[in-house]
């Protein structure tokens, strides 16, 4: 492991910056006009597990025959600092994907956090959330669950496991055995019932599904589902499978992503 004196106050080291793009500080680095297409609402996203999300939602929406939910998506390439853009930091001031500007009401809403965007359109299109308190504040468990733990720490472990320039044996076990109890808490609740929340799909099971169902499946950091063992999660892994097979998951990862420039 690479010696490390800690010193008495902690400074930026901008070679990390050539890793990440990430710096300590935030708001806008450069001046952006993001497109703005004709529907409702305006996506800004990518691929990503948190950034699927809101594509998958609005398709699953559709499914169910909402009509009114339709929407352009534009691709934020994170790797190339989009997120930084002065249109984008209005939207989101915490710089990261997804985002959603609904532009059917007056005057148009910024949304940012994928529960918030996902509750935000649960709740307008009153679908996927359970309208008694029971079912409603189950899914509500869900959700928080994901956005408060599940992406970070699934995210912390892609991290160490895909991304760091060295593997720290110290980071890679600290988050494997964390991800892997989320995991595990995964399968036990759904050795349960169908769907994390009860016996109906809700934005509990998409917000879910599309950061640990597609880890599980093999979709994210190569050789992460064997080395996490996922075969031993099998409630889990059905859920995954059930969930990947819906058309408006499958029409959710198909969307097109246009370019804002
Ligand atoms: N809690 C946020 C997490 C969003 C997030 O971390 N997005 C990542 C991509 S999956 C991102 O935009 N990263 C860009 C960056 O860190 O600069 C949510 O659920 O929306």
């Amino acid at each position: 492991m690479t010696e490390y004196q800690l010193p008495k106050v902690w400074e930026w080291d901008d070679e990390n910056d050539n890793i990440s793009g990430n710096r300590p500080t935030a708001g806008s680095r450069f001046e952006q006009t993001l497109p703005v297409g004709d529907a409702p609402l305006q996506v800004y996203s990518l691929g990503t597990p948190n950034g699927i999300k809101v594509a998958v939602m609005l398709e699953e929406l559709k499914e169910l025959g909402v009509e009114g939910a339709d929407y352009d998506m534009y691709r934020i390439a994170i790797g190339d600092g989009d997120q930084f853009g002065s249109d984008f930091v209005d939207i989101n001031p915490n710089s990261k994907i997804p985002a959603l500007v609904d532009h059917s009401v007056e005057p148009s809403l910024n949304i940012f956090e994928s529960g918030s965007i996902l509750l935000y359109l649960a709740e307008k299109y009153q679908q996927l959330i359970p309208t008694d308190i029971h079912g409603r504040t189950e899914t509500m468990n869900w959700v928080f669950w994901q956005v408060a733990g599940g992406g970070f720490v699934g995210g912390g472990f892609g991290h160490f496991f895909a991304y760091a320039p060295e593997k720290i044996k110290y980071a890679i076990d600290r988050y494997a055995m964390e991800t892997k109890r989320q995991l595990d808490l995964l399968d036990k609740t759904l050795a349960k019932r169908p769907y994390l929340a009860g016996d109906t799909y809700t934005i509990a099971d998409i917000i879910n599904w599309s950061w640990y169902g597609r880890l599980v499946l093999g979709n994210l950091y190569e050789g992460s589902a064997k080395f996490l063992d996922v075969e031993s999660y099998p409630h889990l892994m059905e859920w995954a499978k059930r969930i990947n097979d819906r058309p408006g998951v499958q029409k959710g990862l198909a969307a097109e992503y246009k370019d804002i420039k």
